[in-house]
């Protein structure tokens, strides 16, 4: 019925709607290769699933100022954003050959073709890429290509000796006429499958029922393909298919206990321990590594070491665990920013390991000045081997607030030392360690424009009042909360209006590895807008600077501010 009725008002219905049907096919076929993509990647390994592969690359590939911008604009969500980006270029590009093989028919093959290609060097040039890893993207560009052959058999070839320029309009069909003379040029070689396609003859091309209902079918089993392949590896991911099951050992070394009064319980400022699930994520990762620590090992070699290789039992079965509260902060925090956490990790004290290969620091006559960490997923991190080995609590952690690290922050495995940037201590999924030098290597960061040393600065927040918030005249509390870790915080102070800068009293120190909250009584407040800015100390004595530097090269600093309304 409706087809009658369109039949009437559309000049060309059958071309048109075909179009449109060509480039919906398109679209389905790109979506049942990368659902057969997702389902061959099941077993090849999730890195090598064409999102995720290409994603990857493309993280790998941008220019600072663009993953800046990226960081600035979109925060922790810039992979969804970019995973959002790739499926509308997917998308277009798709629709576009879709249209095109139509009346071309080898565009199909090209266009499914270059997108496996791009697919398969992308998962190849994956850091944890063996050479299976192209599978997924050859997979998927054939289950794409075959589908799109069947949808565009039931579109059926434009009627090109019937109406060629009404079916494409004015002045693209005066653009379709060359074309279609460049394709009378590869006649042979399209000629048959096109002319095998429009067995029902040029004019019934479009059998728009079984066009539909092949494409909805192929929509169907390809997400349900797709849901059905994410979802077995995830269950299989992390925890289930651990060929080794253990229980976070009790660390010989436990934390010094928090005292109490460090933890404030002021409602909207952080609290000391930030809980594992609010822990901020950063890391280049598209698709979380899901290691199994009964097969994972750390290899440890360089120079001045004893080669070893530790498997995950060696490392539970220490004597010498240690448990620790350290707050991790990211070089690319902004000021006020929420890229910084505070967790209690139990783990391998990362200098004895090293002494017992026989690595001596380079105040000791050590040859290596850089301990580069490695993670399945290519990451190279370079750190100071003098301040891995000067005494401070770096780890290998296996746990995080009591439980064994979850995937996203490193399992089984990860580095934290206090007091650096986690870009240049932090290593998750850590895989290996080399002494090395910083001249000889520039770990991953490096060479992308961040420097090769981030020590943490000195830093203080206002978590309460928001910026923007409206309080109420009379008595605010304010709070939130410094770090200057492996230092200490000594004093934070407040500043309203550009006022003298007034002292903060401060939560009771845990250790100086740790933030430290701290709370401003803000006595007499005048109804109207007003300014508040914070500024710490260090514990030896270094004031926050109010210069303003952006994160890059080695970490933001100026004033935090916050504007509040009091009514
Ligand atoms: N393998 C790997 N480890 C990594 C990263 C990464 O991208 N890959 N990012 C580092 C950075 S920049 C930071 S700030 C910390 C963040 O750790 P988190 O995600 O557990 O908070 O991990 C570090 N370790
Ligand atoms: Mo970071």
């Amino acid at each position: 019925m409706s087809e009658t009725k369109q039949q009437n008002r559309e000049p060309a219905p059958s071309v048109r709607r075909g179009g449109a049907a060509a480039a919906v096919g398109g679209l389905v076929a790109a979506g049942a290769g990368l659902a057969a993509a997702e389902v061959a990647a099941v077993p090849v390994g999730p890195a090598a699933a064409p999102l995720t592969a290409v994603g990857g690359a493309v993280i790998d590939l941008v220019p600072r100022p663009l993953k800046e911008f990226a960081v600035q604009a979109f925060g922790t969500t810039d992979k969804a954003v970019l995973l959002g980006g790739m499926i509308a270029v997917l998308a277009v590009a798709a629709a576009l050959v879709g249209a095109a093989a139509r009346r071309r028919p080898w565009v199909g093959g090209a266009g499914a073709g270059a997108l496996a290609a791009v697919a398969a060097v992308a998962a190849l040039s994956r850091p944890d890429a063996g050479p299976l890893a192209v599978l997924p993207a050859l997979l998927g560009g054939a289950a794409a290509y075959l589908v799109l052959r069947l949808l565009l058999h039931a579109v059926g070839p434009p009627a090109r000796s019937a109406e060629p320029e009404r079916g494409a309009g004015g002045t693209r069909g005066t653009g379709a006429e060359p074309t279609g003379e460049e394709s009378g040029g590869e006649e042979p070689a399209e000629a048959e499958p096109a002319g095998a396609a429009a067995g029902a003859g040029p004019g019934e091309g479009f059998d728009r029922r079984r066009f539909v209902l092949l494409a909805g079918a192929a929509a169907a089993v390809s997400a349900g393909a797709a849901a059905g392949a994410r979802a077995y590896a995830s269950r299989t991911g992390a925890g289930a298919e651990q060929s080794m099951r253990f229980a976070l050992p009790r660390p010989a070394s436990p934390a010094r206990p928090v005292p109490d009064g460090a933890d404030l319980e002021i409602a909207g400022l952080a609290p000391f321990f930030t809980p594992t699930e609010d822990f901020y994520r950063i890391d280049t990762a598209l698709a979380v590594p899901r290691i199994d620590a009964g097969r994972w090992s750390l290899r440890l070699h360089g120079a001045g070491a004893r080669e070893r290789v530790f498997t995950f039992r060696d490392l539970l079965d220490r004597s010498d665990l240690a448990e620790r509260d350290i707050t991790l902060t990211c070089v690319s925090n902004p000021v006020g920013g929420s890229y910084a956490g505070n967790a209690r990790w139990i783990g391998v004290p990362l200098a004895a390991l090293l002494r017992e290969a026989g690595v001596r620091p380079p105040s000791e006559g050590g040859p290596a000045d850089q301990l580069v960490s490695r993670s399945s997923d290519g990451m190279t991190i370079g750190t100071p081997v003098e301040d891995v080995m000067d005494g401070r609590d770096a780890l290998l952690a296996l746990g995080m607030n009591g439980r064994p690290l979850p995937a996203e922050h490193g399992f089984p495995v990860r580095m934290v030392v206090p007091g650096l940037y986690g870009y240049v201590s932090a290593c998750k999924w850590l895989t290996e360690l080399e002494l090395t030098t910083f001249d000889a290597f520039d770990a991953y960061w490096v060479p992308r424009g961040w420097s090769a040393r981030g020590p943490i600065k000195v830093q203080s927040r206002i978590d309460t009042p928001r910026d923007g918030a409206s309080a109420g005249p009379g008595g605010v509390t304010v709070a939130g909360v410094a770090w200057a870790q492996h230092t200490g915080i000594g004093r934070v102070e407040v500043r309203v209006d550009g006022g003298a800068w007034r002292e903060a009293r401060l939560a009771e120190e845990a250790t100086a590895d740790t933030w430290r909250q701290w709370v401003f009584d803000w006595e007499g407040a005048e109804p109207g807008e007003h300014v508040l800015a914070v500024r710490a100390t260090t514990a030896d004595g270094r004031v926050q600077t109010a210069r303003e530097a952006p994160p890059a090269p080695d970490g933001a600093t100026g004033h935090h501010e916050v504007r509040v309304t009091v009514a």
